[in-house]
């Protein structure tokens, strides 16, 4: 069992938290400060926020004495990623009034807001309550937001395996009703027992979890960054289970060898129905229980499951859910790419998905993407979906209403946009980084739309501009755009300056591995050219960019 003498000091603060109560509602009154205590930030994760403070900033306000410009960042629990046209109209208006503005889709299928002042926090949460949408357990060691594979209604499978996202969260969903006393102001229970949480206790999990549903062909949710995937195996148009796998995940750390990104192992396969919630919930189970809770930084299943290794933690498992996994089914996932523009599911209804560079749905001059997608949203035709490649779907049109929503999507040229972005820039994924993630060590989602207009410009210069080579950024080593599982990643290591890793596949069944260290952009440009070059003049047919550097031992 897991390490029990040297607990770290976030064990600690989950266990004296009451149910993640903390001192939470005396740090919000606390009016001398924008931030909360130092505790409570831990705590507020579990609630789907964080406290931050404008990077851009900090010099200026400790030059003149001025604590940090502290706020909040508060992501929503979206389960397979679909909200309604009302949901969008409410998430547009909480934005504006308190947030810096910028709705961001995040690589997990939901949405982030960032800048929310200590004061307007609950204010900010009472909306969406209102809306029906809610951020428990969007962050913390607890599961986070189910992914699924988008298009929900594009074949009857697509919508089973939304219901399962949704039943998964709901079955991993914390007890504790701290959430509602703390931002919606409900009395505290009389009864504590009535939150007893046989699943997560009173220590949660060692870290995150986290869970992704796939359809193959398409692997557009990334399942083998997941913690636990499931991969759907269709038979004569039927779901008939899954291959559940266990043991992605992205993140690692500079300089410390012990930590690494890894794709997840598949185990075995679990018969459709109760018997995939059982292994789910009791994956979670053994994570719980084995997973190290001394050192976060070794913390996750990847490695509960290296250390154990795989035969043990199988074993584990079935004893657990009193069943075997029967063995793997065949599946191919073939990329991950959305399905951009218009399509038409087998009900006849249409889905837009809307190119979101970096998933950032703002307001400017030539794009107003939020003024069109309010106005989409106001005609009442439609539903949201995002998608696990910070995009936008405009789903369930009808084929009445279909002219009327591509009229409002040509106006604001979210259809020019769509069609005119080069497979390049589509495939590309840069994670938030500066200036509001804490850990960002470069540039990401501010640098990248730049970068891909340069190296636009060397594909074009070896035809390869039809190529849709995935390239992923990242400010850190902890793999928020899932960096590892593309073609081209970039991770950033200090300011300016870029690991640049090669080789993934482009179904992300492949990790990429490091092909030069802490690149500066002329470097990286200088590399790139070289490795496009022989890539133009020497790939096969059909050969993708990471396939080659592959073949050519370049890492
Ligand atoms: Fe992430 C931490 C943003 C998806 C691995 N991630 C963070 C924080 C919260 C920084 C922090 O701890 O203070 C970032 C907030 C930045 C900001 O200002 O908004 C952050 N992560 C994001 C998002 C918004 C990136 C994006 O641009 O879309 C994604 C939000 C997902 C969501 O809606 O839940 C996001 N993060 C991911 C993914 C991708 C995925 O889940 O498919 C990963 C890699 C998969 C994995 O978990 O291994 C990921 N984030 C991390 C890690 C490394 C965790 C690890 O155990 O290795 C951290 C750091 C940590 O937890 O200590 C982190
Ligand atoms: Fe921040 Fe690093 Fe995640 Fe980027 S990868 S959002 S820099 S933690």
């Amino acid at each position: 069992m897991s390490e029990k003498n040297n607990l770290s000091s976030t064990e600690h603060i989950k266990m004296k938290s009451d149910g993640l109560r903390g001192t939470l509602k005396e740090s919000l009154k606390d009016e001398i400060t924008g931030a909360i205590r130092e505790d409570d930030r831990a705590l507020v994760k579990f609630h789907g926020m964080y406290q931050q403070d404008d990077r851009d900033r900090r010099e200026e306000r400790s030059a003149k004495k001025l604590e940090w410009l502290y706020s909040f960042m508060l992501r929503l629990r979206i389960p397979g990623g679909f909200i309604s046209a009302e949901q969008w109209e409410a998430l547009h208006h909480i934005a504006g009034e308190h947030t810096t503005g910028v709705i961001k889709i995040t690589t997990r299928q939901t949405v982030q807001l960032h800048g929310i002042l200590k004061s307007h926090v609950k204010p900010t949460i009472q909306a969406f309550n209102t809306a029906k949408l809610d951020s428990i357990s969007a962050c913390g060691d607890v599961n986070r937001n189910v992914i699924c594979a988008a298009h929900p209604k594009f074949s009857p499978l697509h919508e089973e395996i939304y219901n399962y996202s949704h039943k998964l969260s709901q079955l991993a969903k914390p007890k504790t009703k701290a959430y509602y006393e703390v931002w919606l102001d409900e009395k505290p229970l009389a009864n504590k027992t009535e939150e007893e949480d046989p699943l997560y206790q009173d220590r949660y999990l060692p870290r995150k979890f986290k869970i992704g549903i796939a359809i193959p062909p398409t692997n557009d949710v990334d399942v083998f960054a997941n913690d636990c995937g499931l991969i759907a195996i269709e038979e004569n148009n039927k779901l008939v289970g899954f291959n559940i796998l266990a043991g992605g995940g992205m993140g690692a750390t500079h300089g410390n060898a012990a930590t690494y990104p890894r794709l997840g192992t598949v185990l075995g396969f679990v018969p459709a129905g109760e018997k995939v919630y059982k292994a789910v919930y009791e994956m979670i189970t053994v994570q719980r229980d084995y997973g190290n809770r001394s050192d976060r930084k070794l913390s996750r299943l990847k490695y509960t499951l290296d250390n154990m290794g795989v035969e043990a933690f199988v074993a584990e498992l079935e004893k657990r859910c009193g069943f075997a996994l029967e063995p793997e089914r065949p599946y191919k996932f073939t990329g991950r790419t959305d399905l951009y523009g218009w399509h038409k599911n087998h009900e006849g209804k249409w889905y837009y998905t809307a190119f979101i560079e970096n998933g950032r749905v703002h307001d400017d001059e030539q794009l107003p993407l939020k003024t069109a997608f309010l106005e989409i949203a106001l005609t009442r035709k439609t539903n949201f979906r995002f998608t696990c490649n910070q995009n936008l779907i405009i789903a369930d049109v009808s084929e009445e209403d279909k002219n009327q929503i591509h009229g409002i999507l040509d106006k604001y040229g979210i259809i020019s946009l769509t069609e005119k972005a080069t497979p390049l820039r589509k495939e590309s994924i840069a994670c938030v980084a500066f200036n509001t993630c804490p850990l960002a060590l470069a540039e990401a989602q501010r640098y990248l739309p730049g970068l891909i207009s340069k190296i636009e410009l060397q594909l074009e210069k070896y035809r390869l501009q039809d190529d849709n080579i995935s390239i992923r950024m990242t400010g850190c080593p902890n793999g928020c755009a899932r960096p590892y599982a593309a073609e081209i990643a970039f991770i950033g290591t200090s300011y300016g300056h870029y690991n640049l890793q090669i080789g993934g596949d482009r179904a992300g069944t492949r990790l990429n591995k490091l092909y030069k260290e802490s690149l500066n952009e002329d470097a990286i440009l200088q590399e790139l050219d070289g490795l496009f070059k022989k890539y133009s003049e020497n790939r096969n047919a059909e050969e993708t960019f990471g396939d080659f550097a592959m073949r050519m031992n370049w890492v």
